[in-house]
């Protein structure tokens, strides 16, 4: 017997599942179940949606004791979910606005129960298809500063940081993202792939001395700064996206999801992460020729900082010690976050494009754009790693990154 040997979760033996757990099975008709699909999209887990004949639903997430992705060849623990359970109770205490809501965690069979979001889309889905949710880079900014300021000193008992600390040790997702996110677009062990007419491109970016040194200091802040528990993979596929059915024209409804990579880390690797994501949505956009629709994407990064930074300011005002860290400490530390999320956006750029989980928002183009694209996303990678330190304003970010990706424009 290995030491992970546990029952998977079938459509065939959920409706058993859910009947043997009280508090799904009061959520949920077990002995009536019309539909079970399984609809795990990401690279890690199973997750199915269950729906009863009153169309009561619910979510069951299962990890496996390997990666998804691979099969069995490559495997990692399934005590994913144990983390992802305690981030997703702290995430909800944080900011339970953009918080999916976890109904019950089952340590034995590693499997967390939640929330059916169905009403919503996947962020990179909603942007793929051109769609513009206006107001929800500002929300997940938010997200990302109450969980920070949260569980960082600022905001949280000395003892209880150190204790909290000790029980978000996440190593064997951590080395996922050391490996794949700083080492590996530099130093190939064979999981990297790009197209043929990239490949001159991802030489440049390995031999590229300064992009190296970068990925040196991202990888050593990532390992060692334990500034608050952050999402650790906030991308915009981990993020719900919906039309708000009230409040203002065009707002949207934003939720967060999927923090299995959550521990103690640097707060600018999950704000750094999303503004990969817009410049993903953005070269596609640019790619497609559809020039104005990627500003609007780069902009997103902006409404993301000042979401960020409004909210950040915000709790400001009730932190535990006011004496050293007053109005100037908190300035510095956002204008320090700010140039570390590009040193961040310059590795989850390069990884996404060299590296072996890739997104559709690049991966869907014909490969004749696709190209173009690609090529744009490692240069903008680049110039983040040359350029980070001197980074005063998210609009400095906006140039920089606009000015790479505008060459597709001319490339196409
Ligand atoms: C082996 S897991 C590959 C990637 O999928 C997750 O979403 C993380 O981004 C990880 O790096
Ligand atoms: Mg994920």
């Amino acid at each position: 017997m290995t030491a992970h040997e546990y029952e998977f979760l079938t459509t065939e033996n959920i409706p058993e599942y859910i009947a043997s757990q009280p508090e799904l099975a009061r959520r949920i008709d077990a002995s009536n179940i019309v539909e079970c699909k399984e609809v795990g999209d990401g690279n890690l887990n199973v997750v199915f949606i269950v729906t009863d004949g009153n169309g009561e639903s619910l979510v069951l997430k299962q990890s496996l004791p390997y990666v998804r992705m691979t099969g069995e060849g490559w495997p990692m623990t399934p005590e994913r979910a144990n983390r992802e359970a305690y981030a997703l109770a702290r995430q909800y205490g944080a900011d339970p606005v953009h918080t999916v809501s976890l109904f019950k965690h089952d340590p034995d069979r590693y499997v967390i129960a939640m929330e059916d979001l169905s009403s919503y889309t996947v962020w990179r889905t909603a942007l793929n298809n051109g769609e513009r949710h206006e107001g929800a880079a500002r929300q997940v900014g938010e997200f990302v500063a109450l969980l920070a300021f949260s569980t960082s000193v600022y905001g949280m008992d000395r003892f209880d940081y150190s204790q909290a600390v000790a029980e978000t040790q996440n190593p064997d997702l951590c080395t996922i993202t050391e490996d794949l996110v700083f080492t590996e677009p530099a130093f190939d062990i064979g999981r990297n792939e790009v197209l043929p007419a990239n490949e001159p491109d991802a030489r440049a970016l390995a031999e590229d001395s300064v992009f190296v040194a970068a990925m040196g200091q991202a990888k050593f802040m990532f390992m060692t700064h334990a500034e608050a528990l952050i999402h650790g993979d906030l991308h915009t596929g981990s993020v719900m996206v919906r039309q708000a059915n009230q409040g203002e024209l065009g707002s949207s409804d934003v939720r967060v999801f999927d923090p299995e990579f959550a521990f103690y880390g640097p707060v600018a690797f999950d704000v750094g992460a999303v503004f990969a994501n817009f410049t993903f949505a953005s070269a596609r956009a640019r790619a497609l020729g559809e020039d104005e629709r990627a500003q609007w994407c780069l902009d997103q990064v902006h409404e993301l900082w000042q979401g960020f930074s409004e909210a950040f300011r915000k709790s400001w005002t009730i932190r535990v010690n006011p004496t050293v860290w007053d109005s100037t400490h908190c300035e510095w530390q956002l204008a320090q976050w700010l140039r570390e999320s590009v040193l961040f956006a310059s590795a989850k750029m390069a990884r996404r494009i060299v590296g072996a989980a890739k997104v559709s928002d690049i991966q869907t183009l014909s490969p004749e754009v696709r190209e173009h694209a690609a090529r744009a996303v490692l240069r903008a990678s680049r110039a983040c790693a040359a350029g980070w330190q001197g980074i005063h304003a998210s609009a400095d970010f906006t140039r920089l990154v606009g000015d790479e990706l505008a060459a597709i424009g001319t490339a196409r």
